[in-house]
């Protein structure tokens, strides 16, 4: 009798997906052997990193940015336990290593339960543009350094939280593109602020960071409705991004959204056009 993570393995395995699933525990985390890391890694890390965190100074959230200085994630391929502990410290979110993309609702539990699953394997010297999937860099670079952040953190973990209770409804899809358009594609202007970027998606790429606080990028006012409604394709730049006014408003938002009506109102509709907003 297979269990549920020998399934998924063979799953992920079928469909070409990256990473080693075969020793993973029943919540899907693995070890992060550090010592697996090879030079080059190593050297993929740094060129990436370093890059990334100029374009970082200039665009992301200013919580990001001091997250990035605290966790000292640019030298070198951080070690989960080190960063895992600081973090911890600072705002109460472990980083558990996991071996790629995992089942939804494993995923939203560990963010219900206020730990970050980050991937463990990193992409090669000539991926250094762009990976499909989400990879070491993607997730530690991308997702880790803003979970300083209190509000963000809070909006993280209530977001676990009422994603479990989508998937419960039915709607997983709509609650999917909430974290999308937040997490991963998610940009900021805070009163009297400048437009700056959060969603790791952005920080984690050397080109459509730029281009989302560019003059051609399609940026809306976030309604938390209109994202979850809102389409979107995985391997080109976003045709909306949309501007939260702060994190607390985007918790307020999520701690008040009547999942269950929006499931019953909008679980079947076709997906609104990203481009025509
Ligand atoms: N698994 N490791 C990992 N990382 C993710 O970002 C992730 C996932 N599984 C599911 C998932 N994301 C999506 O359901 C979310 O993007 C909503
Ligand atoms: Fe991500």
């Amino acid at each position: 009798m297979l269990s549920p993570t020998q399934i998924y393995a063979q799953e992920c395995a079928a469909k070409g997906l990256r990473g080693d699933y075969s020793a993973c525990r029943s919540d899907f985390t693995v070890e992060q052997d550090y010592a697996a890391y090879s030079a080059e890694q190593h050297e993929v890390w740094t060129i990436l990193a370093a890059r990334q965190s100029l374009l970082a100074q200039k665009f992301a959230h200013q919580s990001y940015v001091s997250g990035l200085k605290t966790l000292d994630l640019v030298d070198r391929i951080p070690r989960f336990e080190t960063v895992s502990q600081t973090l911890f410290e600072l705002s109460g979110w472990p980083l558990v290593p996991v071996p790629g993309l995992i089942p939804a609702e494993p995923f939203f539990a560990h963010l219900a339960q206020k730990r970050f699953p980050v991937t463990n394997w990193l992409r090669s010297m000539d991926e250094l543009d762009y990976v499909v999937e989400p990879d070491l860099f993607h997730d530690f670079f991308g997702h880790v350094p803003i979970l300083v952040q209190p509000e963000f953190g809070d909006f993280m973990q209530l977001y676990g939280q009422r994603a479990l209770e989508a998937i419960a409804l039915g709607g997983t899809k709509l609650i999917t593109r909430l974290y999308w358009y937040t997490a991963e594609y998610g940009l900021i202007q805070e009163e009297g602020q400048e437009l700056k970027a959060f969603g790791a998606g952005l920080l984690s790429s050397g080109s459509e960071l730029p281009f989302s606080l560019g003059p051609s990028a399609n940026r809306v006012p976030a309604s938390i409705q209109t994202i979850m409604r809102t389409g979107y394709e995985i391997d080109r730049f976003q045709r909306a991004y949309f501007v939260q006014r702060s994190f607390g408003e985007l918790f307020e938002q999520l701690t008040q959204l009547d999942l269950a009506a929006m499931v019953a109102q909008w679980g079947g509709a076709e997906p609104l056009d990203p481009g025509s907003l």
